[in-house]
Parts: C-alpha cells; sequence; structure tokens
C-alpha cells in the first residue's frame, strides 16, 4: 500500500548537520546549523541554565501535565520579556500567550490559527528566509509569496522593494517579519525603517507576525532587540508573534518558546487563547514543562537573570570576535576585494552570496559544511579556524 512512498528531501539546514556527521576529515567544520558552540567547538549549556536546574532538582518538582496553555509562570515571563515588565498591553490583558514547542512549533500554531480564522489570507515571507517558513505555511495550507528583503548589490536592505511589495499585498495579508537578527542575511531594518513598515502595515490593514529567535543576539539587549514588537505595540497594531529560547537560553533540544496575539482588546485575547489551546489539543496536548520551568527560574529570580545576560554577553562576543578575525583574515589574503559585509551584518550568521556551487566547493574540497544559500554560521566558528575559513572562501570565490 505504501510502496509509492518517495524518499523527503534532507532539510536543507538538519541535513548539512548529518552530512557533517559522515564526514572523517580531521579539518570539519560544521558551519550549516545556527548553533552555538564554544571555542573549542563544543555545545555550551549555560551555567545558569545548570543552577536552574540543580534548583530544580532540588525542590522535587513532580512531572504531572502542564495546562494545555503552559506554565504560567513561564508565560508570564516570556510576555514580559517581549513587551517589558510594565508594558500596558500586559497590564490590560491583551495579549493571548501559549507556550508551544519552541520557535518552530510556536509558529506551527501561529499559521494554523491563521488558517483556521483567517481563510484565504497570504503570508508574505522575506526573501530569502529562514528555509522552515516555507514549510510551515505550506503544512498548514496558508498560501505564502515572499516579498523583497535582500539587495545583493549592496549586500543591504532592499527597503524600497519590501515596502512596494508590502504596499502591493491584498489587504489583510499576514508578513511575516524577523524580530532582529535576520535569518540568513544579518541584516535588519533600522528604526525609522520599521516606522514606515508600521505605516504600510496600518494603511494596508496587513498583520504582522514575528518571529523572535535572537532576542539578545542582535545588539546584546534584550530590550533593544525587541524594538519592533514593542513599536507596534504602542502603535496598537494587532500582531502575533513566535517566541524561542533555543538560541539565546541554548535550549535548542527542550523545544521552549511561546505564540502569542497582541490584540487591542482584552476579550479577544481571551477568546484566541482559547481557540489556540484547541489547536494545540489536538496537535500534542499540553506542552513540555523542563525547559519552562528553567525559563521562569532565570527569569523570575534577579541574580540569575544577571547571570543569563552576562552569558549572551559572552556568546554574542565571541561571534563578534571571529567575525572580525575572519574579516582580518580575508582582506589580508585579497585586500582588493570589499569584505565588509562581513563586519556590517549581525546576529549568529554570514550571508556570502557565494553560489551553490561556491558551497560545494567549500564543502567538498574544505570540509566546510554550510546551508547551500552561501550562509556561514559563525557562531559554529573559532578564532583558531578563521584562517583556514578565509583560505577557502577564497578558493571558492576565485574558482
Ligand atoms: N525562526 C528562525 C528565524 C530561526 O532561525 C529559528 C532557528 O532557531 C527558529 C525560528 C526556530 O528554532 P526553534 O524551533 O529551535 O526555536
Ligand atoms: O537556521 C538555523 O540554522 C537554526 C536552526 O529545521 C534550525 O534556526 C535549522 C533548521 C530547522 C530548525 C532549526
Amino acid at each position: 500500500r505504501l510502496d509509492g512512498v518517495e524518499m523527503a528531501p534532507p532539510d536543507p539546514i538538519l541535513g548539512v548537520s548529518e552530512a557533517f556527521k559522515r564526514d572523517t576529515s580531521a579539518d570539519k567544520l560544521n558551519l550549516g546549523v545556527g548553533a552555538y558552540r564554544t571555542e573549542e567547538l563544543q555545545p555550551y549549556v549555560l551555567k545558569v541554565v545548570r543552577k536552574a536546574e540543580e534548583r530544580m532538582l532540588a525542590a522535587n518538582e513532580n512531572k504531572e501535565y502542564l495546562p494545555i496553555e503552559g506554565l504560567a509562570s513561564f508565560r508570564k515571563a516570556t510576555v514580559e520579556l517581549l513587551l517589558g515588565a510594565d508594558s500596558p498591553t500586559i497590564k490590560e490583558g491583551r495579549v493571548a500567550c501559549l507556550q508551544s514547542l519552541s520557535g518552530t512549533g510556536s509558529l506551527r500554531i501561529g499559521a494554523a490559527f491563521i488558517a483556521k480564522f483567517m481563510p484565504g489570507a497570504v503570508a508574505f515571507i522575506s526573501r530569502p528566509t529562514w528555509g522552515n517558513h516555507k514549510n510551515i505555511f505550506a503544512d498548514t495550507g496558508v498560501e505564502w509569496r515572499e516579498y523583497s528583503y535582500f539587495d545583493p548589490e549592496t549586500i543591504g536592505l532592499d527597503f524600497e522593494g519590501m515596502i512596494a511589495d508590502l504596499e502591493a499585498a491584498p489587504e489583510g495579508s499576514v508578513v511575516v517579519l524577523h524580530g532582529c537578527a535576520h535569518n540568513p542575511t544579518g541584516v535588519d531594518p533600522t528604526k525609522e525603517q520599521w516606522a514606515k513598515i508600521a505605516d504600510v502595515i496600518i494603511a494596508k490593514n496587513l498583520v504582522p507576525f514575528f518571529d523572535v529567535a535572537y532576542q539578545g543576539f542582535a545588539t546584546g539587549s534584550l530590550e533593544e532587540d525587541a524594538f519592533a514588537p514593542r513599536y507596534f505595540a504602542e502603535r496598537s497594531i494587532e500582531f502575533a508573534v513566535a517566541q524561542s529560547y533555543s538560541k539565546n537560553l541554548g535550549l535548542y533540544a527542550e523545544r521552549v518558546g511561546a505564540i502569542s496575539w497582541v490584540l487591542n482588546d482584552a476579550g479577544a485575547a481571551d477568546r484566541v487563547l482559547s481557540q489556540m489551546k484547541r489547536i494545540a489539543r489536538a496537535v500534542y496536548s499540553n506542552p513540555p514543562v523542563h525547559g519552562a520551568r528553567i525559563v521562569s527560574e532565570v527569569v523570575g529570580n534577579e541574580e540569575m537573570f544577571e547571570e543569563w545576560k552576562g552569558e549572551m554577553d559572552m556568546m554574542a562576543g565571541r561571534i563578534k570576535a571571529v567575525r572580525q578575525e575572519l574579516y582580518d583574515a580575508l582582506v589580508k589574503l585579497e585586500p582588493n576585494k570589499d569584505w565588509s559585509f562581513v563586519t556590517k551584518q549581525i546576529g549568529m550568521f554570514s550571508f556570502t552570496g557565494m553560489s551553490p556551487a561556491q558551497c560545494d566547493n567549500m564543502t567538498n574540497k574544505h570540509h566546510i559544511y554550510m546551508t547551500r544559500d552561501g550562509r556561514l554560521s559563525l557562531a559554529g566558528l573559532s578564532s583558531s579556524k578563521c584562517q583556514y575559513l578565509a583560505e577557502a572562501m577564497i578558493d571558492s570565490i576565485d574558482n
């Protein structure tokens, strides 16, 4: 009966890690997935996470089911992290927050909600964007289209193209926006540009859907990195937002995140939450508790919260340092080329403009694993590998 099932293609990002594991070269370097590594290229568990886990173990917590909407203290902490603890939106009960399965599961519940309650709405995603956005909307039956975002000439934002495409979108369309540290380009709108984006959203009655996967990794400040959603809330724009703790708290495998709707009416927030619960119930019933407890321990304790910020600075600082070292190595090897994009881009990635063939050369000849859109995860790079990477890049670009 199932003889006709064809082999599915590997995930364009996670599939790179699988290929990396099979490579036996001593030089191999995994710059595919956006996951933080130490200078020794080992995964890193934050000290503050270990501390929270010790406290949880000592408290002898049980493993009872959580409510469908998740752990109350986690939801409170997560919404406050996004909008600020003194946000009037929160005080007035206008946020519907459901703990879900990290960023991906949160986007998925948000997309399912859109499919159900905004039938026919098209989701506009940036070109390029994180590979999974298309999958998530397509699998939930929401049609997606792209809006201009990246200008390969300037290696910057194609702001005019973006605004023109949003202006041309049908009324009531959904616009997926990266809250900060755009993946894969590392290019974010300025505050002035966010204001103009908000103008178009209001004029065209569009519905923003923020994907916040890197809060704390763009400017280094949790508050600054939440500028766009906070600003939209101030302007009374109603929006959805998916949050993830994979990167900023290093909880990748724990699957910790939330989907929220920020609305202008508390009654609407209650009704929306009830419907998101209904969707979640049919998918996984209720979310896992362990990671959510870690978050509420860390965010709920002033000392641990400060410690977390210190470790986030350390991680973001190491990425900035290798960004600079890679730039220096490239300039030294090929001074006549403009490498400034390396240090201009922010967040975990470097978007190099390399073609698929050049990426293949990086992998096949130099054992450097990356996605074929030309993205390098600097979170997986060490100081000691910058020279090797620069040489491989120049060999791949020049040939
Ligand atoms: N959205 C973007 C833009 C991402 O880069 C990621 C990857 O971290 C995610 C969402 C979701 O990741 P996760 O499901 O691990 O939270
Ligand atoms: O872009 C990345 O590398 C991260 C990790 O299906 C990731 O966001 C990649 C693919 C995926 C889930 C997470």
